[in-house]
Parts: structure tokens; C-alpha cells; sequence
């Protein structure tokens, strides 16, 4: 049960080393932040396919503000590579949900995607503003959302980067995106367990996890790459598990 250090993960794209340094950095401006245990068979998941090494890297920490700050690195076969980050917020907080997912092939990256989330109708205001504030890099390709994607915020972020410069601009927006939510985890105050917008945050988070786990395309490569119940029971109790009620 004890937390693991960072898995360093060999040969990952330039991309998803970036973005992990980058994620890595913001979590370590945040108030009280401190590693949360992970069961032993989760925190660093090794396996084998077709001859080809699987690996999972996990790191879970938890801060003020945040009930859980999931940050993975995968390498699943077929040269597939994958990060994928969620920090929840305690719904105590008026603080949205922020993800982060990059799905890498043999043919270079093909998934981008970054948002802080709403847990109710909208962003909290210095959310909204601080996001307003941000230079967006023209990206070329910009890919349609799925039908669960409604979970995501009008500031969205989903491409296929083109190119080395999309990459780091993608990169870039990532830090900008954390920086403004970080500012407001460091003065954020918890509101009451009792009170109507804390419950309704709450619920809001139970549907982002009840939406995630209808991407098709995530259980499908797990259960490939492992199967059908480690794949069941990896992604309801670490990657979109409910939140304990407030
Ligand atoms: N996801 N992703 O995190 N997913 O977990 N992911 C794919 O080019 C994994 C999140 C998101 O078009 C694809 O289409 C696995 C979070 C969206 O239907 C693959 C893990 C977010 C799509 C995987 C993982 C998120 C998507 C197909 C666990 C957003 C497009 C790649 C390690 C915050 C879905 C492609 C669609 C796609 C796999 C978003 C293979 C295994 C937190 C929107």
C-alpha cells in the first residue's frame, strides 16, 4: 500500500514526457499535497501481449481543495501510449474537474484533450476569466467530441496535434490551464457538507465518472491489453471511482 515515486516509463513520445514534467510541476505548487496510498497491484502494472511489454505507471496524491490527483502513464502494446490525468476536486470546493488524455500510435500522436470541467451548470467565475485569458494556439485539427462529451466545459481542448510546434503549444496550454486552476485551489475555502451547492457538485462529479466510463475506446484497450475484469475493476476503483459523499 505505499505510494510509489515516479515510474520512470522508457522510449515515451516527447509529448507525453513533456506534459507528465508539466503536470508533475503544477501538483507541486498546491496547498498540502501529499502522496495517497494505492493498492500494490495497482500502483505499477507490468504485463505481457503478443511478446510485447505492457506497462502502467500510477502516481495518486491528494491536496486542499482536491480529494485525488491521478496523473498515468501507460504503454499498452502496438506502440500505443497513453497519459491520462483527472485531479477531483472535494466537492466541498467550488473548483472544477480537471483531464487531461494523450493517446499516441506507431503514427504519432492522435488524441489531445484538456479541460477544466464544470461539476454544475457552469465554471466558477474566476475559472471562466482566467481561462478567457489564455492565448489558444491556432491548431489545425480539431476533432468532434463523442456523445458522453457534454462532461466537458466550452473551453475544451481536443485535437490531433500537426507537428512538433502543435505539440509544444499543446503542452503550453496544458501549464496555462493548470496555472489558473492551481491560483484558485490556493485560495479556495470548503463550503459546508450540508449545503445545496456542495451537493450538487457532488453529483455533478458522480456523473463526470458515469459519463468517462462510456468511452468504448478505454475499456476496449484495457481489456485487450489485460481483460475484461481487470479492466472492470481498474476502471471503477482507479481511474473514475465516485466520490465518497460529502
Ligand atoms: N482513449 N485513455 O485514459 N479520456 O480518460 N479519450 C481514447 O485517437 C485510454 C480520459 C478521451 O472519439 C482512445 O480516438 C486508456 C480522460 C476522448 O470516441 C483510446 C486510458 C479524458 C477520446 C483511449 C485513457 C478522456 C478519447 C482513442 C487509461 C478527458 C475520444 C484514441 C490509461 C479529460 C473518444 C483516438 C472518441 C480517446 C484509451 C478523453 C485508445 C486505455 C480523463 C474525448
Amino acid at each position: 500500500m505505499q505510494p510509489q515515486p515516479p515510474v520512470p516509463v522508457p522510449g515515451l513520445h516527447p509529448l507525453v514526457s513533456a506534459l507528465a514534467e508539466t503536470i508533475r510541476a503544477a501538483r507541486q505548487s498546491l496547498p498540502g499535497l501529499e502522496p495517497l496510498p494505492l493498492a500494490e497491484d495497482l500502483s505499477s502494472v507490468h504485463g505481457e501481449l503478443d511478446g510485447e511489454t505492457l506497462f502502467i505507471g500510477n502516481e495518486l496524491h491528494r491536496c486542499q481543495g482536491l480529494r485525488k490527483l491521478h496523473l498515468e502513464l501507460a504503454r499498452l502494446g502496438n506502440g500505443l501510449q497513453i497519459l491520462h490525468c483527472v485531479w477531483f476536486p472535494d466537492p466541498h470546493h467550488n473548483l472544477p474537474i480537471f483531464g487531461a488524455d494523450v493517446v499516441a500510435g506507431p503514427a504519432g500522436i492522435s488524441a489531445a484533450i484538456v479541460d477544466l470541467s464544470p461539476t454544475t451548470d457552469c465554471l466558477p467565475d474566476p475559472i471562466s476569466k482566467g481561462l478567457a485569458g489564455i492565448d489558444w494556439p491556432p491548431f489545425r485539427q480539431v476533432r468532434e467530441l463523442p456523445g458522453w462529451g457534454t462532461i466537458f466545459s466550452d473551453k475544451v481542448c481536443f485535437i490531433r496535434p500537426d507537428g512538433a510546434d502543435e505539440e509544444t503549444g499543446f503542452n503550453r496550454l496544458v501549464r496555462d490551464y493548470l496555472e489558473v486552476l492551481c491560483t484558485c485551489v490556493n485560495t479556495s475555502a470548503p463550503e459546508p457538507a450540508d449545503a445545496v451547492s456542495t451537493i450538487s457538485r457532488y453529483e455533478g462529479q458522480l456523473n463526470y465518472c458515469l459519463q468517462q466510463k462510456r468511452n468504448d475506446k478505454t475499456r476496449r484497450v484495457l481489456e485487450k491489453a489485460f481483460n475484461p475484469e481487470w479492466a472492470d475493476r481498474y476502471i471503477e476503483r482507479l481511474l473514475f471511482d465516485n466520490p465518497p459523499p460529502p
